[in-house]
């Protein structure tokens, strides 16, 4: 196992790093910029490294200062969390090629992963069900693109290859509309991206976002760890995510969880990941692959027992997965809320200092979190200050605790969206289930009026 580990990230995930590796007694070093300094992970952390000013471009993502960090005080191996430089390819192989470990799959991964293009090939290959679409990357021919769409049915939806995460995609309702579409995508995507490259899809109208979480080893073995249910999203920022998805027919998750696991072997694939679905109809529809440990990764945790973080390391450090597939078991529900620093219904951010925290707490809650009392939310970085998770045998029970947990919870001095929660526990549609990726939306152009 590694005697040290940077963590290269802030806030709650730099924290969470931080505990599974004093738990596997691994020391640790956090780096942190100048408006991080007085950071809980900052000072709970072995050792601490300034990288430079507060713009994440000058530190977070400043990939030598990052690095020197890591040389300066002997560490092993880089976690990099989520965000930031955890997807970037060539800071995994710079990472390597400077002689530490990166806890997260070996460079060539997460590049394929990059490529939506090539990765939605890859799972075609591997057996993972994907959205009907263009075969690869579109051509230039107007004829062959507009052929293309009329075999897929229209609306057909053009991304990016180099997208994802909601960036680079528009929707096409008719032929007439096709090509420019296709012209203005490519143009978008060259200039966010370096890469003129677009593909179609069938656009599939009221979906669900449903996600796999895997892991896997150096050894050839991957397991899944069942699915998450992130439906409820707006502007494709989460806001509330729960596992199992309500409704999912079991024998269904372990059909798609054992494509996803195996495509995990095919790719020699390492560390955790997920791969994201539509889910319409009854069908599952991958459309990416996350090469990182995600924000909503807790309710994992509670639902399996398993510690995804320490899992992440322990791979890492080229241990064998210590449980097979057949040791996974899903028990009870959990929810997590983002409880994020920004007005609940605006969502215009929130910075400043908390004159008041209080964390709530109780059976089945889980608080994670790096704010305290006085804390200074920074401007400079996202405005999520927090994950309250709330586990419970059923999901009524879930959402019972959830709804105590918001209310005991006091976050004053700045605005935060627990009101916006409080409102979801009560919403019918929530407690049914199942609602989808298009819902919060909706009920809040609906609160408008
Ligand atoms: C889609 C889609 C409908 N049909 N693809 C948005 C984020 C990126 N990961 C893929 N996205 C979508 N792809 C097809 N063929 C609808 C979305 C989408 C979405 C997906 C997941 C979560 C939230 C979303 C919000 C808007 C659109």
């Amino acid at each position: 196992m590694f005697e040290k580990i940077l963590i290269a990230n802030r806030g709650e995930i730099a924290l969470r790093v931080l505990r599974a590796c004093r738990e596997l007694g691994i020391k640790t070093v956090a780096v942190h910029s100048e408006a991080d300094r007085d950071a809980k992970y900052v000072k709970l952390a072995d050792e601490s490294v300034c990288i430079g000013p507060a713009p994440s471009a000058q530190s977070y993502l400043h990939i030598p200062a990052i690095i020197a960090a890591a040389e300066v005080t002997d560490a092993e191996a880089i976690h990099p969390g989520y965000g930031f430089l955890s997807e970037n390819a060539d800071f995994a192989e710079r990472v390597e090629n400077s002689g530490f470990v990166f806890i997260g799959p070996r460079p060539d991964n997460i590049r394929l992963m990059g490529d939506k293009v090539a990765a939605k090939q890859a799972m075609m290959d591997a057996g993972v069900p994907c959205v009907p679409g263009s075969d690869g990357a579109l051509p230039e021919d107007p004829e062959e693109i507009l052929k293309a769409a009329a075999r897929i049915g229209y609306p057909v939806i053009i991304k990016a290859a180099g997208g994802g995460g909601g960036r680079g995609m528009r929707v096409v309702h008719t032929e007439a509309a096709l090509l420019n579409a296709v012209s203005l995508t490519r143009a978008e995507a060259q200039s966010a991206f370096g890469n003129p490259m677009v593909y179609m899809e069938k656009f599939l109208q009221t979906p669900r976002h449903i996600e796999i979480q895997v892991m896997a080893d150096e050894h050839g073995n991957a397991v899944h760890l069942g699915e998450r249910d992130c439906s409820m999203q707006r502007r494709h920022q989460k806001i509330l995510e729960e596992a199992p998805a309500p409704g999912l027919d079991p024998k269904l998750r372990d059909k798609i969880g054992e494509r996803c696991a195996k495509a995990c072997v095919k790719m020699g694939y390492r560390g955790a990941g997920t791969f994201e679905f539509l889910y319409e109809g009854g069908e599952f529809y991958f459309i990416e692959m996350n090469t990182r440990v995600q924000v909503e990764h807790p309710v994992t945790e509670m639902v399996t027992g398993i510690d995804i973080v320490q899992t992440q390391i322990r791979v890492a450090a080229g241990e064998e997965l210590p449980f097979k597939q057949k040791d996974i078991r899903l028990k009870g529900h959990a929810l997590e809320c983002r409880i994020n620093a920004e007005h609940p219904y605006t969502f215009l951010p929130s910075p400043g200092r908390l004159t008041t925290y209080h964390a709530p707490g109780g059976p089945g809650i889980r608080v994670d979190s790096h704010v305290y009392q006085g804390y200074l939310v920074p401007p400079n970085y996202d405005s999520m200050i927090g994950k309250l998770i709330a586990y419970g045998d059923t999901r009524a029970q879930a959402i019972a605790r959830m709804k105590g947990a918001l209310m005991e919870m006091v976050v004053e001095g700045i605005q935060t969206n627990i009101p916006l929660h409080q409102d979801l526990m009560n919403d019918p549609k929530f407690v049914a289930g199942g609602t989808s990726i298009h819902y919060l939306e909706q009920k809040l152009e609906s609160l408008k009026t």
